[in-house]
């Protein structure tokens, strides 16, 4: 049975944007209500060195391979869906979706979900040649045990699925829709309920605060202001300069590169 002193552990990796949004989940439920915050453990797994196509990982972890999973002895799965952990964390932490704001905050989170990012946020080479199935790479690899090659091959079929059309022109079309729907109504709500101040309900902030400010910071990090509103870039910015957004990133950008070092050497994580 669940109590206070469950531990839990944050499966995270610090340049993936579902990672960053339920860090800065736990991060802003931390200090709006230390009390009702669950104890989570934070662990690198180093997409950049195939941790999450170990053995241990697709079989224990997550079967598809991603970043964030949270799990605990209280748990008896793990939770391997952001979305999942951030509705685990406001039972938790009711504070972070308080109940005057409950459906608008769950309208933003559901546009919010509609789509995955990645489409946005592809390169030219990943656009003309699609991502490596990685997967399938590793499948070569003679000295496999046969549970590892077993869980490498679902990985491989959800990799293949996942990518098959998201992709093409339409797929596209489709994500940058669901995209500008969810800004949107994210510009309403700043418009309606913000007043000036820091988060989109004023003072305190909510878990949506915490998913859609990740979500606009990767945004205009790959320059897709096009689908960004100024009042929305504005409250970002606000955002990414509070210490709650600094204890999640360290003054990092949201996407890795090459002046950071490895993301192994990273400390504080
Ligand atoms: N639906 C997942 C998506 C998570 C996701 O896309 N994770 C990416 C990093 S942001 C990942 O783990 N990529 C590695 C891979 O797919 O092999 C969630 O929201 O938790």
């Amino acid at each position: 049975m669940a109590a206070e002193s469950d531990v839990y552990t944050l499966h995270y990796f610090p340049f993936s944007l579902y990672s960053l949004m339920v860090r800065f989940a736990l991060v802003i439920g931390r200090r709006l209500n230390p009390e009702t915050a669950p104890n989570v453990e934070i662990k690198l797994v180093n997409l950049h060195r195939d941790e999450n196509f170990s053995e241990e990982y697709l079989t224990l972890v997550n079967s598809k391979g991603q970043v964030p999973a949270l799990t605990s002895a209280a748990f008896t799965s793990p939770l391997a869906e952001s979305y999942d952990i951030s509705k685990w964390l406001c039972e938790k932490q009711p504070e972070l979706i308080p109940e005057e704001h409950r459906e608008a905050i769950q309208s933003l989170m559901d546009k919010l979900y509609s789509f995955h990012a990645k489409t946005l946020t592809i390169g030219p080479d990943e656009k003309k040649h699609g991502i490596p199935n990685r997967a399938a790479e590793l499948l070569e690899q003679k000295d496999l045990t046969e549970p590892h090659r077993r869980a490498l091959e679902i990985k491989s079929v959800f990799h293949d699925l996942r990518h098959s059309t998201v992709f093409t022109p339409s797929g596209i079309k489709d994500v940058e829709d669901k995209a500008r729907i969810f800004i949107q109504e994210l510009d309403k709500t700043l418009d309606e309920e913000n007043q000036g101040q820091r988060w989109i309900f004023g003072k305190r902030p909510t878990i949506v605060d915490a998913h859609a400010t990740a979500m606009v910071a990767r945004l205009m990090e790959v320059k897709r202001q096009d689908l960004l509103t100024e009042r929305v870039q504005e409250y970002t910015r606000g955002v990414l300069a509070s210490e709650e957004w600094n204890e999640v990133t360290h003054g990092r950008a949201t996407r890795w590169n090459a002046s950071m070092g490895n993301v192994a050497d990273l400390n504080p994580l």
